[in-house]
């Protein structure tokens, strides 16, 4: 067991999708079980996630955000980590942008996922208008964590499927720290077919690191949000860029190894919560 510290605390920006895994019902249960304390500025709700199930209902939160954000402010809130996910509208890369500025302090962290895309094409709800705009608040962050659909997006520069080459990924990460963010998390590198992992930059001591894993055939919903959720624990509880990516990794791809063999839905998301005892290990909290 760890001795007891300060708890640390977080606030998560993301949608809260009533069905399907992802988003918060991912990033609170997350950070929650890795002893971080999580408040929920949301910007959506959803019946269900927006990936491959139709008639969902969509609730557009934007105009809560700013009474959400000054009622915060008010109560002089303090936060270790600022978490930005999937966003519910064009207006509230502004609104979340104005969010970081408030509230981004010497000591705390900016973590911007940027929810958008995946496999090469931008997510239905999405136009390439707010991958611009996504681009300004990457500017803002310490650390992105995009993957290689939002990374082409975020550079302008077209969808490469991969495999990729390792001259290819360090550009690439090289190309997204020179937007600003100090740290990237590349997801979806493989630089062979049957494997699938991370790759992370650290602009400071000018260091690339990757980790794989086995492929397991198939696409699971949510896992961005899973990998991104732990790579923030990871860093919560005092572990370095590369460990808590490798933690990620773990955890993801342990979770969607539950799911495969269980043969569930893909689009329901994976059976994290079963591998929560194994992440605490890893977290060394247990
Ligand atoms: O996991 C990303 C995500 C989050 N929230 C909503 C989504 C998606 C991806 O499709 O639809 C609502």
């Amino acid at each position: 067991m760890k001795s007891i510290k300060r708890q640390k605390r977080v606030a998560a920006v993301h949608d809260l999708s009533g069905f399907g895994k992802c988003s918060l019902t991912v990033a609170l249960p997350v950070l929650s079980a890795a002893g971080i304390e999580t408040s929920a500025l949301p910007t959506a709700v959803l019946s269900t996630h927006t990936g491959g199930i139709s008639g969902y209902t969509y609730r557009d939160l934007t105009e809560d955000m700013r009474p959400f954000i000054r009622h915060w402010k008010s109560l002089d809130l303090q936060f270790d980590a600022l978490y930005s996910g999937f966003l519910g509208s064009f207006e509230q890369l502004d609104i979340v942008g104005a969010f970081f500025e408030e509230f981004k302090t010497k000591e705390n962290l900016v973590l911007v996922d940027p929810v958008m895309a995946d496999n090469g094409t931008l997510y239905k709800v999405f136009t390439p208008e707010f991958a611009t705009g996504m681009k300004e608040l990457c500017k803002q962050a310490d650390i992105i964590v995009p993957n290689l659909t939002e990374a082409a997006l975020l550079l302008g520069q077209p969808y490469n499927p991969g495999p990729y080459t390792h001259a290819y990924i360090e550009e690439t990460l090289l190309r997204l720290s020179e937007l600003g963010p100090e740290k990237i998390v590349l997801t979806g590198v493989y630089f062979q077919e049957e494997e699938l992992g991370a790759a992370t930059y650290d602009a400071h001591t000018n260091t690339t690191d990757f980790i794989a894993v086995s492929r397991i055939p198939g696409s699971y919903h949510g896992t961005g949000d899973i990998f991104a959720s732990t790579v923030l624990a990871g860093l919560m509880n005092d572990f370095s860029l590369n460990e808590a990516t490798r933690i990620a990794v773990r955890f993801t791809a342990n979770s969607i190894m539950t799911t495969y063999l269980a043969g569930t839905d893909h689009r329901f998301g994976v059976n994290f919560e079963a591998n929560i005892p194994g992440l605490l290990k890893e977290l060394e909290l247990v």
